[in-house]
Formats: structure tokens, sequence, C-alpha cells
């Protein structure tokens, strides 16, 4: 497949994705935008159209995804910018090992100094660089990034005050790892997902399977999914959670725009819809 049908065939998987019929990632992908504070201690700090989170606290910050590549510059400035020390930074979690999400990884990880923890799972494709099953499309490939330790599902990981679970969420990637957590805003605590996301993209499902057993893990993925509960819903792309509405309905003394139960059970149904009509067609040969 060339590149540009796989980007083409991802665009066609997913209408999140705006690309004109070439191989660039979309403009939007690479933009800054202001970070700005999401809800109590966790802030964002990703571009336009990639995020990435900075869960902080007086004991050291813990950093989920960096972007493309050429994003690691404009996520560090955006964490200085928030007045936060990239130094401070010492632990770095992805949400799943893509080039869009993993690729700035490398550099975020040599210039803060943070550990870097993943699911076994993604453990190949993020110190490889590579999207397995398409390892020759260069276009997906990023610079590798050393995994100093991996994490198993249901394990938690602790900086400081903060403690985040890993939640194995595979399909999309094979370690996609969702993290939960809890915030504190107010006299409030809310349960916080980071989502991995459960699209098809580019992903062969069939009859020549990205990975064995894709399709099985996809299924369990949405089971599990439906049995979680989050009050927020934060996912590797803004779109996915309707991020830019959200900011600008952000207002002191009124109810956090980003506290919405309904937001995990939707997405997955919808998900899930999605992937079913995608397996059928990949099936039926279309
Ligand atoms: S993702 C491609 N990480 O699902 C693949 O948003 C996967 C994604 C985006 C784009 N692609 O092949 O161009
Ligand atoms: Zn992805």
């Amino acid at each position: 497949m060339t590149i540009k049908k796989l980007v083409l065939s991802a665009v066609a998987a997913s209408a999140l994705f705006v690309v004109s019929a070439s191989a660039q990632a979309p403009a939007a992908w690479t933009r800054p935008t202001a970070p700005f504070q999401v809800i109590g201690n966790i802030y964002y700090v990703g571009t336009e159209g990639l995020s990435a989170w900075l869960i902080t606290s007086s004991k050291g910050h813990i950093l989920i995804d960096g972007g493309m590549p050429q994003n690691a510059a404009i996520v560090e400035a955006n964490i200085k910018s928030l007045g936060f020390k990239l130094s401070d930074v010492d632990l770095i979690l992805n949400s799943h090992a893509h080039f869009d999400h993993a690729g700035a990884l490398a550099q975020l990880k040599k210039d803060t100094g943070a550990v870097v923890i993943a699911s076994a799972g993604d453990k190949w494709a993020l110190e490889n660089g590579k999207y397995p099953g398409s390892e020759d499309v260069a276009y997906l490939n990023f610079p590798g990034v050393k995994v100093d330790k991996t994490v198993g599902d249901g394990e938690t990981l602790s900086v400081g005050s903060n403690t985040l679970k890993a939640n194995l969420t595979p399909g999309h990637s094979k370690g996609c790892t969702s993290w939960t957590t809890s915030v504190k805003d107010g006299a409030k605590t809310w349960k916080v997902i980071f989502f991995c996301s459960a699209t098809v993209a580019a992903n062969r499902l069939a009859p020549n399977p990205q990975y064995p057993g894709i399709v099985a893990d996809y299924q369990k993925t949405f089971v599990k999914l439906a049995g979680m509960q989050a009050d927020v819903f934060l996912a590797p792309h803004p779109d996915q959670m309707n991020l830019a509405a959200k900011r600008a309905a952000l207002s002191p003394g009124k109810p956090n725009p980003f506290v919405d139960p309904t937001e995990l059970p939707s997405t997955t149904a919808k998900l899930k819809a999605d992937f079913e009509a995608q397996l059928a067609k990949q099936q039926a040969g279309s």
C-alpha cells in the first residue's frame, strides 16, 4: 500500500482527519495552541490537533503523550509557559505507540530526563519507532524511545500525590493503554480517563491483520470500556472530546465543562459500531 493510499484510508476510516490528498499530517496536528488548566492539576500542553497532558504535583509531574516528532519543542514551550520546569517532569506515559502520539517522546525524554513507562504490548513499537504490520511505511515511522519499565493491566504508578492506573485497551495498538486517575476540583473529586483510542484508523483487521489477535483485542476492549466509568473523558485527539468547545466554555465559578460522565459510554458505543462496520467491510474484501 502506498503512503498516500494509507493516509486516505485512515481518513476514510475516521471523520476526525481533515487531510488533503497528500501524505501530510493535518496542519492542526503541529499547530501551536496556548496551554491551559483543564481541571484541578491537569493541564493541556498539546497542539491544536494532538493532545498532550501534564499532571502536576509539588513532587514532580507526569506527561502523557507528546504528539508528532516536531511537536516536542511546542510541548516543552507550553510546559514552561505554564510556569512548570521540564526537569520536574519525572514520568512520561503514552496512550499508544503511533507516530502522532509517541513521535515526540524521544526528544521529550532527553530534555526532561523523565523515565518512560509503557505496556509490554507497545514496547517494541515505541523502541523501534514503527507501526506493527506497516513497518515499511515511512510516514508511520518515528524516533524510537527507550522504555525503562513495563506495566501490566491494573498496575498503578505514582509521582508525588498522583497515582495513575494502567487499563490495557488493545486493538488500536497492541499495547493501547487507557490511564485512569482521580482529580480534585475544589470540593469535588472526579474520576478521569486518559482514553487510548479505539478507532480502526489505518489498521488492517482482515484478511491480513495488523497484528495477530487484533479483532479479538478490539472486541474485548469494547466490553471493558463499557464496564468503566469516568466523569472526565480526555482523548488523544482533541476532536474526539470536543476540546475546543469545552475550553471556550471554561468559566471560573461555573461547573467545569470537561465533567461529562456520558462521554465515555457514548464514545465507546460509536467506536464499537464503527469497528463492526469496518470489520464487515474488510472481511467482504471491499
Ligand atoms: S491515529 C494514520 N493514531 O489513529 C494512522 O490517529 C493512525 C492514526 C492517524 C493516521 N495514518 O496512517 O495516516
Ligand atoms: Zn493511533
